[in-house]
């Protein structure tokens, strides 16, 4: 190529990475003068804060149910248990962390206190916790235990700790606000570092219950200021439910979905700080962030769905399901409809009553690690030849750097990228990755192949793609493929595409 044609299409370059320059925000608001193309431009501008990008590259976390229901055989205890019950005497928090950390998993999340109360720490607030267990003659810390394990082996730590408390005396009045407080404070200052903080929405008290206004605002902001890096999940501002507890999640999954308390004091003053409130909205429809569902919002926020889900049918550990935990090809499964759905997968692997692992959900673990491997490890596109119609840096798309990308200029928001395998492959599944960093704009594409009679034939197509989107097809043998983004919010960006052949057994 002559010199001076390689200058324009530097230049060309330069020109269509500029438009990454482009404002970004992690939330956006509305006038009632913007119009549709407006709010369109700005919603693909959207962008995770820097925790949430981190948080949704770890991809796979882990969440570890243990308390005195583990004891009590129970799912939901309701706080008159004997704490004396609690007592893990094999307990190896080492052995959680390095089971999941084998099996590819970045961070775990701890039961450090659920809806009966107990405390898996000494906290100073009351009496219901592992200091009046039998364990360690009440001078263990399971909290202190799974912490050091995670610095140990470097993963990432959280804490769960239920709103909802069924054994705390001054639950239904304002003083359960300064004990709950108080719970939040050593949880945030005893632990070193904290990555996620999970508050569950769940409260089973009925209409005759306990009635509790918590004070989420004082504890977002006690968070932000003990562990400013920390996520706050479910309910809070950082993370949403996807809204099932079955593995599966949306089809369409846009993490910039609308959101109605958009204050325009804070938006105006602070647009690229941390918001702390709780995003307001339906977040449990099918469709939460297409067109038509932005174009009436007030404003838009990025706010990611996280898939929780048990290796078991139940949140503790049960015996009785001891031959009910899935399988590794369910566990594939729900990766494909968690992770490969735009989802951060907490998959929910419960220690025994001894305080391990037990080994049936081990064997799982070390089967599901084997699989995403014998999948994921072979990109069979690795080597192709990929062109593009009207975009700059198609290279990127298979260099394994999520950062890199190919992008088309700013005006193009559809373009047709073909991909030459080196050789004739056989595959049944496509990966494709957006960069969040820029915006996630993609609203539909396709992937075709070129069959021997020279026709181009569809396999796959999906709308959403957002930091990671799997999709699984029948399989079939080629050397030709097309992918065309179909249409986006901006120009599109792809940092990964990937090809690959999954043997179900
Ligand atoms: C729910 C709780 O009620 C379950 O027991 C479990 O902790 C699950 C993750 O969240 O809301």
């Amino acid at each position: 190529m002559k010199k001076q044609n390689l200058f324009i299409l530097h230049l060309l370059f330069s020109l269509s990475f500029q438009s990454f320059a482009q404002e970004k925000f992690n939330y956006v608001s509305f006038t009632s003068s913007n119009t549709q193309e407006e709010i369109i431009s700005k919603a693909a501008n959207v962008v995770p804060s820097e925790k949430q990008l981190r948080w949704q590259k770890l991809e796979l976390t882990a969440f570890f149910h243990f308390g005195i229901n583990t004891f009590t055989n129970a799912e939901w205890g309701d706080g008159t248990e004997n704490p004396k019950l609690f007592n893990p005497k094999k307990l190896d928090a080492g052995q959680w962390v390095s089971a999941i950390k084998d099996a590819g998993f970045k961070q775990v999340i701890l039961t450090a206190k659920h809806h009966d109360g107990f405390c898996l720490w000494p906290t100073n607030v009351t009496q219901h916790s592992v200091k009046s267990s039998a364990w360690k003659e009440g001078k263990g810390d399971v909290v202190k235990e799974v912490s050091e394990a995670c610095k140990k082996y470097n993963i990432g730590f959280g804490v769960y700790l239920s709103p909802w408390d069924r054994n705390a005396e001054c639950y239904g009045t304002d003083a359960y606000n300064d004990f709950f407080t108080a719970q939040l404070t050593e949880l945030l200052t005893q632990y070193g570092k904290i990555d996620e903080v999970w508050f569950d929405g769940a409260c089973g008290e009925g209409p005759n219950g306990k009635k509790q206004d918590y004070d989420f605002m004082r504890w977002y902001a006690l968070i932000r200021k003990l562990q400013p890096q920390a996520i706050i999940a479910i309910m809070g501002p950082d993370v949403r439910w996807v809204g099932t507890e079955s593995g599966i999640g949306r089809n369409t999954e846009w993490s910039v979905v609308p959101t109605d308390n958009m204050e325009q004091s804070v938006i105006a003053q602070n647009s690229q700080q941390d918001l702390i409130y709780k995003p307001l909205g339906n977040m449990m429809d099918e469709d939460l962030g297409g067109r038509d569902v932005i174009y009436s919002a007030k404003g838009l926020i990025w706010y990611p769905a996280e898939t929780d889900v048990s290796i078991r049918p139940g949140w503790f550990y049960h015996s009785s399901e001891d031959l009910k935990v899935k399988t590794p090809g369910e566990l594939m499964d729900i990766y494909f409809s968690s992770v490969g759905m735009n989802s951060v997968l907490l998959l929910n692997i419960p220690p025994d009553t001894n305080g391990l692992i037990n080994e049936y959900d081990i064997q799982s673990l070390k089967g599901f690690k084997s699989l995403t491997d014998s999948v994921f490890l072979n990109n069979l596109a690795k080597g192709a030849l990929v062109k593009s119609t009207n975009g700059f840096n198609e290279k990127s798309i298979l260099d394994n750097d999520y950062q890199s990308c190919f992008t088309t200029n700013d005006a193009d928001t559809t373009t047709t990228i073909d991909i030459e395998l080196t050789a004739e492959r056989t595959f049944n599944v496509l990966l494709l990755q957006e960069n969040i960093s820029i915006g996630q704009r993609v609203e539909n594409f396709t992937l075709e192949y070129l069959d021997n009679t020279g026709n181009w034939i569809q396999i796959a197509s999906g709308t959403t793609i957002g930091y990671k989107r799997l999709i699984r097809f029948d399989s079939v043998t080629a050397q030709k493929l097309r992918l065309k983004i179909l249409s986006s919010r901006l120009n599109p960006t792809i940092s990964e595409l990937g090809i690959y052949n999954y043997r179900t057994q």
